[in-house]
């Protein structure tokens, strides 16, 4: 089998560029999440409209350190769901396209209540108060949040809604050579742009 080498004019595409960053300082950190439509503009052109985490994409990233309480306010301001069939769909067809809710993937933290649970259901019009325990042994390392909601997750997560949770290493622990390097974040996404009918 040959493959062949595609050459892509490099000038046509800008230089990576960084989300916006949160961070925790004083063991806290307090912020917004706001769910909104947005409008994405990809390479070659491809202009869509979708979901977006604070009319971003990649979304902001948030980084904190072990032992520190995020708080993730997340507010969902879509507009209402459009009800047809709704009634009719089982759990894992897409309904409900504009109600989300937060999952932390890959963060070791407890499923109930206000932290890591994602049987809750934020619907438009409707905000939530996350607050997540991050231990003091907690890992650290690159995670990402996204919504799970069932139903509408992969309509979300493929319109880009995603963003990359970071577990600051430990001072006290990690190498200077390690800690004096930056982080870059990249988050690689399928896009997903079929017929969805009325969504
Ligand atoms: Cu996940």
């Amino acid at each position: 089998m040959r493959l062949d080498t595609i050459t892509l004019p490099v000038t046509q595409y800008p230089l990576l560029q960084q989300p916006s960053v949160l961070s925790s300082s004083g063991g806290r950190l307090d912020i917004d999440l706001t769910v909104s439509a947005g409008k994405v503009q990809g390479p070659f052109g491809i202009t869509f409209n979708s979901r977006l985490y604070n009319n971003a994409y990649p979304a902001p990233t948030i980084r904190c350190r072990a032992g520190d309480t995020v708080w993730v306010k997340l507010n969902n301001v879509s507009q209402d769901n459009n009800a047809t069939r709704e009634s009719e769909m089982s759990l894992n067809e897409l309904h409900h396209p504009n109600s989300t809710n937060l999952h932390l993937h890959g963060m070791h933290i407890s499923s109930e209540g206000r932290q890591e649970n994602v049987v809750l259901t934020v619907d438009p019009g409707f905000s939530f108060q996350y607050v997540y325990e991050i231990t003091p042994e907690h890992h650290s390392g690159t995670s990402y949040y996204h919504p799970h909601l069932h139903g509408s997750t992969n309509l979300q997560v493929h319109g880009l809604m995603a963003g990359a949770f970071i577990v600051g290493d430990d001072p006290k622990i990690s190498p200077q050579e390690l800690l004096a390097m930056d982080d870059l974040v990249v988050i690689v996404q399928g896009i997903y742009l079929g017929n969805s009918e009325a969504f």
